[in-house]
C-alpha cells in the first residue's frame, strides 16, 4: 500500500539528484476570472493532506483570511495507496461534496491520461468535479490577493504590495534551502548529495535565526506569506525532518530563536490549529518505505513544548497589522486530539 515517489507527485528521485518539477495545472482562480475560473463563494473545494507542507500553506492562509465558508475543505488520508490521495477518512470512503474516492478522479475529469502525479494541494471546481489547479506556489498568493472580496473582516494583508520584492526574495531562499532543502537531503541517494543539501538547510536556518533574533516576523512587523512558508517546514522539523530526512545537525528545540519563532506562530490562531502531528508522522514514516523500510512511526518527539511561553511579543510586531486574529476553528475542521500537542 505504500508509495515512495519522493513526496511529490511531479517530483522524482532515484540515482540522480532529487528534483521537484513545476506544478502541471497552473490555471488561476482570479477576481476577474481571466483563466475562466472566477472567485465565487462555494464554487471550489480545496483538497489537502494535513501531512503535506505545501498543502498546509493553504490551510493556514485560508484560516487567517477567513475563507472557510467560501472555499470548502477536503482532507485526504495521510497514507496514499497506489492510486494516490484518497478520501478514506470520510464516511464510505468518499469525499461528501465531490463524491469521489480518489483525488485522481478530479485530475482525470480535467485531463484524460494525464501523465504526471497526483499532488496536494489541489483546488477542484465543485460543479464539474474538475481539477482547476495544483500550483502550490501560486494558490496561497491568489488566496491573499485575488480572493479579497471574500476575506473576513479584519483579514491581514499577507502579501503587501510595498513589501513584495523583499517577501519574494526571502521566500526564494527559504524554498531552495529549507522547504525543498529538507527533501533534497531526505531523498538524496548519494553521500555528497545528502551532505550538500543538509549543509544548505542548516546554513540557511542559521541565517534565518540571525534575521529573526531582533524582529518578530521575517518581513516587516506583521505576518506575511513568507512566515507561512517557513512555518510549514519548521513545524515538521523535529517530528520528521530531523530523523526521517536526516537533517540532524541540531533540533529546532536547540535553536532558541527559531524554536521561539515557530512556537509564536504555532500559538497564533490560524497556524497551530491546522497542524496534525499524527498525520505528519504517519505519512512520512509509513509512505516513504525507501528510506524507512519498516514503516515504524517513532513515538517522539514530545510535543508538549509547543504550547510553552515564547516571549516573542517582547519584540513588538503587529501579527495581523491593522486587522484582527481569526475566530475559532469550525467544529467540523478541528484537528483530532491525537494530532495535537
Ligand atoms: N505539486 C508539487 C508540490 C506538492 C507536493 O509535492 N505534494 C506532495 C505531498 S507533500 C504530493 O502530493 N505528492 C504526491 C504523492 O505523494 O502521491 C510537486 O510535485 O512538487
Amino acid at each position: 500500500m505504500s508509495r515512495d515517489d519522493g513526496g511529490g507527485g511531479n517530483s522524482s528521485y532515484g540515482r540522480k539528484a532529487f528534483t521537484r518539477s513545476k506544478a502541471h495545472f497552473k490555471d488561476r482562480i482570479t477576481a476577474d476570472g481571466g483563466d475562466g475560473w472566477p472567485v465565487e463563494p462555494g464554487r471550489y473545494r480545496l483538497v489537502v493532506s494535513r501531512a503535506c507542507p505545501w498543502a498546509s500553506r493553504a490551510l493556514v492562509s485560508r484560516r487567517l483570511l477567513g475563507l472557510q465558508d467560501a472555499l470548502s475543505l477536503a482532507v485526504a488520508d495521510p497514507i496514499q495507496d497506489d492510486r494516490s490521495w484518497r478520501f478514506t477518512l470520510d464516511p464510505g470512503g468518499r469525499d461528501p461534496v465531490l463524491g469521489i474516492r480518489y483525488l485522481s478522479e478530479a485530475y482525470d475529469r480535467r485531463e484524460t491520461d494525464y501523465p504526471g502525479g497526483v499532488s496536494v494541494p489541489a483546488i477542484v471546481d465543485v460543479p464539474t468535479g474538475k481539477l482547476v489547479t495544483n500550483d502550490y506556489q501560486r494558490i496561497t498568493l491568489d488566496l491573499a490577493t485575488e480572493w479579497t472580496a471574500l476575506h473576513r473582516e479584519g483579514a491581514p494583508d499577507l502579501y503587501p504590495k510595498e513589501r513584495r520584492d523583499e517577501i519574494d526574495a526571502v521566500m526564494e531562499d527559504v524554498f531552495r534551502d529549507v522547504n525543498n532543502g529538507v527533501y533534497r537531503a531526505g531523498f538524496a541517494t548519494g553521500q555528497e548529495e545528502y551532505e550538500a543539501a543538509c549543509t544548505d538547510v542548516f546554513r540557511r536556518l542559521e541565517l534565518l535565526s540571525r534575521r529573526l533574533e531582533g524582529q518578530r516576523y521575517l518581513v516587516g512587523d506583521t505576518i506575511t506569506e513568507a512566515d507561512i512558508r517557513l512555518f510549514t517546514t519548521l513545524v515538521r522539523f523535529d517530528a520528521v525532518y530531523h530523523g526521517h530526512f536526516k537533517c540532524n545537525r541540531w533540533k529546532l528545540t536547540e535553536n532558541p530563536v527559531l524554536w521561539a519563532y515557530v512556537r509564536d506562530l504555532f500559538q497564533t490562531p490560524g497556524f497551530g490549529d491546522t497542524v496534525d502531528f499524527d498525520h505528519i508522522k504517519r505519512h512520512y514514516y509509513q509512505v516513504h518505505t525507501g528510506i524507512n523500510p519498516t514503516g515504524i512511526v517513532p513515538l517522539g518527539p514530545d510535543p508538549s513544548g509547543w504550547l510553552t511561553p515564547h516571549h516573542r511579543e517582547e519584540l513588538g510586531g503587529r501579527p495581523f497589522g491593522d486587522g484582527t486574529p481569526p475566530g475559532p476553528v469550525r467544529a467540523d475542521e478541528e484537528v483530532p486530539a491525537r494530532g495535537r500537542p
